[in-house]
């Protein structure tokens, strides 16, 4: 089954079909139902029709109105499940993506190490979502491509799909994951299947230091977007979910260790266990657990560019 259409994922024509054909028989009924009553309403009233009449049952109009809704539903029913089906029929071909949500972002991980922030899939080409989450419930949706599915920690989950359609399209977490729920959203990028096959070939923290970011030492910065640790943390002091990157470096932190309050001062040490041990010490006056390990994630040459990033910002 795989039309060469060009709609944004292979799965809108058929789950618009099924969503048309639904809400066409809802629309039908409601403005049958609705026509009926208001003309026995005004056929019926009590100045044309004082006294009541005792109508016993009639099996004719009862095996109608039971057989022809079975009908109905069976038909949504075939559709539906249809539909969800050849969404569950994940191609062998489909190229993986790991996909793992944190609280508050999503970031997309390739075959050959890559991370980012935003979704990049071949056009024309199958592609395989591994969902993984790692703190709390999320849901990933993609309204255009018409594919949700739910996250759970612990459990395993996929979708698929495959574009016809170059362009930019909405990515967004479609359970309530906590305060910066609503930030949690992202963008998949479908773009032609050899631009795709190029994007391998540079190395993505090259990316970073040499196109984004011109200035070595705010290279940082687009470490922080690739991560998401933007949900949490600003580079202008305020507060948000944990402490300013600003003004940390070489300060004195007060945190909570093993129950005891005692002061660190932030030096290099202090800063790699934040990312990748955050809870063996918790800044006091913000919540544990909150932070997950970056262990297996951040890179020590991304280590060294939030570094360099967050001295910036402390000078
Ligand atoms: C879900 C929210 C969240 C995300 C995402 C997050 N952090 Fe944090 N971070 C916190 C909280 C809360 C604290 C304070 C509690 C603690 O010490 O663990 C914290 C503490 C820190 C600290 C210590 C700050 C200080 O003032 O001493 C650093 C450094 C840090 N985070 C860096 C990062 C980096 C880098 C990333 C992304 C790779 C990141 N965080 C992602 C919530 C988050
Ligand atoms: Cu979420």
């Amino acid at each position: 089954m795989n039309e060469s259409t060009n709609n944004a994922s292979n799965f809108v024509s058929q789950v618009d079909s099924a969503f048309v054909f639904i809400f066409g028989i809802s629309i039908f009924f409601l403005l049958g139902i609705t026509a009926f009553l208001v003309y026995y309403i005004i056929r019926y009233r009590k100045s044309k029709n004082p006294v009541a009449e005792h109508i016993e049952g009639n099996n004719t109009l009862e095996i109608v109105w039971t057989v022809i809704p079975t009908i109905l539903v069976l038909a949504m029913f075939y559709y539906g499940w249809s539909g969800w089906r050849y969404q569950k029929e994940v191609p062998d071909d489909a190229i993986p993506i790991k996909t793992i949500a944190r609280m508050w972002s999503f970031t997309f991980q390739y075959e050959n190490g890559m991370i980012t922030d935003t979704l990049f899939v071949p056009k024309d080409k199958a592609v395989k979502l591994d969902l993984v989450a790692l703190d709390v419930l999320h849901s990933l949706y993609i309204p255009a491509f018409r594919v949700k599915q739910d996250m759970v920690p612990g459990k395993e989950a996929l979708i698929w799909f495959e574009s016809g359609r170059e362009g930019e399209y909405d990515v967004y977490c479609a359970e309530y994951c906590g305060l910066l729920h609503s930030y949690m959203k992202s963008i998949v990028k479908v773009i032609p299947a050899l631009q795709y096959e190029e994007m391998f070939k540079i190395d993505s923290s090259a990316i970073a230091v040499n196109n984004i970011e011109v200035d070595k030492r705010t290279a940082g910065a687009a470490v922080t977007r690739k991560y998401g640790c933007n949900a949490c943390h600003t580079a202008d002091g305020t507060k948000l979910v944990g402490p300013s990157y600003k003004n940390i470096m070489g300060r004195t932190r007060t945190v909570i260790r093993d129950k005891e309050e005692i002061e660190v001062v932030a030096d290099e040490d202090y800063i790699r266990r934040s990312i990748y041990e955050p809870n063996y010490e918790i800044v006091k006056g913000y919540e544990k657990g909150l932070m997950l390990s970056y262990k297996d994630q951040v890179t020590e040459e991304e280590f060294q560019l939030l570094l360099d990033y967050f001295k910036y910002l402390s000078e």
